[in-house]
């Protein structure tokens, strides 16, 4: 891939953009150090295409095995120098042989972010259904069973060097009177302490949620409020994971993100976009305003706290691919979580503050849509350039004919694994 001569071809264009930029606004100092030091990690099962229930449309090409996946998340940051991280999927990606698979990923530049456990799906060698749940199922010989996988999971993180659990439950009911709430709740409690008493002491546990699906009726963890309080209820290592396609239509994330961060209880991110439900599309591409007021609250936040923007939190994408390549997807994906969070670092605090104390609403708005309107694209590249990536990631992936490259290696049939 030759990343100098596409980049020495767009240098010129480049500069004039980045040049009208810092003629428009006032850069603050450290912003490209910023923009630089974040990384977004890639999700091992949104390497494929994911496909609805109705159908999948393969792209070709897919990753085969870990180490093709972990090819890919190479690839794409070899092209945008933010993607230096991976979240894997158990048991869709259990790492035969640890060291050769952590040797693998640094060779990429490669950490391995949070582990997931999968209590949603059933696998052929288990005893226990989760068909009617699995960390509150009425059977304790079926809650037994999640735990131990969930621990199992960790212990896989620990030899890759993986720093935190995201625990995801589909757990809920399907009709009225189906399930005890009180008791559902209880006992996911008490499975997850025992997960989280099998935490190493440097680890995370997040816990996600999910208003619905797969169960329609209820979900046990089903928001943030559920999350928060158990959480709370297990120790400081347990924090929840905001999935922004896991709330109900029209639901306030920034909001929502910035009481958790403000309560110390948020652990991280799974950035995507929808316009209905968990569509899980590329992130940015519906409600970009959204994505940056939710930056907004976290560069905000994380300052008032003076937390480190770059590793206090686990910034993950979780998305799924019907009709884009997946690679070039995820590059959309990366680029929009980027202008997002610089756009957010160009807010002038102190002036929206001194708006909001003269309740000058007209101002406030004016501050913050002054930046969300203002084309930072050239800023983002230039941290993109200046860490040896490419000003364009999607241009030169085709421009080399990537996909073309990996479907003749792989085959045109193949199937990740993942959703
Ligand atoms: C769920 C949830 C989880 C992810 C699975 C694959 O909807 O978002 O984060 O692990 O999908
Ligand atoms: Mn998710
Ligand atoms: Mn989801």
């Amino acid at each position: 891939m030759n990343i100098s001569n596409h980049n020495e071809a767009l240098l010129a264009q480049h500069t004039r953009r980045l040049d009208f930029l810092k003629s428009e606004v006032n850069l603050p100092a450290g912003i490209l150090q910023k923009l630089k030091d974040f990384q977004i990690a890639i999700p091992s099962w949104a390497l494929g295409t994911g496909g609805t229930r109705f159908g999948r449309f393969s792209g070709g090409g897919e990753p085969r095995n870990l180490e093709e996946k972990i090819a890919d998340v190479g690839l794409l940051h070899a092209l945008n120098q933010s993607s230096g991280a991976i979240s894997l999927h158990i048991p869709w990606d259990i790492p035969t042989d640890p060291a050769a698979i952590r040797t693998l990923a640094a060779q990429h530049g490669l950490a391995f972010d949070a582990v997931n456990s999968n209590t949603f799906q059933d696998q052929a060698d288990q005893a226990h259904s989760y068909k009617f749940g699995s960390l509150q199922h009425v059977s304790a010989a079926t809650r037994k069973q999640a735990i131990d996988h969930n621990i199992e999971v960790i212990k896989h993180g620990v030899e890759l060097g993986s720093k935190a659990l995201t625990v995801w439950l589909s757990d809920g009911s399907c009709f009225p009177g189906q399930l005890n709430f009180r008791h559902a709740y209880e006992r996911t409690v008490d499975s997850l302490r025992e997960i989280y008493a099998a935490l190493p002491a440097d680890w995370s546990l997040y816990l996600e949620y999910k208003a619905y699906e797969p169960n329609f009726y209820s979900t046990t963890v089903g928001d943030w409020g559920a999350s928060y309080s158990m959480v709370n209820k297990l120790g400081p290592q347990a924090k929840t994971l905001v999935d922004l396609g896991h709330h109900l239509p029209n639901a306030n994330i920034e909001q929502i993100v910035s009481i958790l961060l403000k309560e110390g209880k948020l652990g991280g991110f799974h950035f995507n976009d929808s316009k209905y439900g968990d569509d899980d599309l590329t992130a940015g591409s519906i409600k970009p305003y959204q994505l940056f007021l939710i930056f907004n609250e976290l560069v905000d936040g994380m300052d008032a706290k003076g937390m480190n923007h770059a590793k206090d939190l686990g910034w993950m994408i979780d998305a799924s691919h019907n009709v884009k390549d997946p690679l070039e997807d995820l590059l959309q994906s990366v680029e929009a979580i980027q202008i997002a969070y610089a756009q957010a670092l160009l807010v002038d605090r102190a002036a929206l503050e001194a708006a909001r104390e003269a309740n000058d609403v007209v101002r406030c708005q004016e501050i913050l849509q002054a930046v969300f309107r203002t084309d930072v694209r050239a800023l983002v590249a230039q941290a993109r350039l200046e860490l040896g990536g490419a000003l364009d990631p999607i241009a030169l992936f085709r421009q080399e004919k990537l996909r073309d490259q990996l479907i003749k290696a792989r085959g045109a049939k193949t199937v990740a694994t993942g959703l």
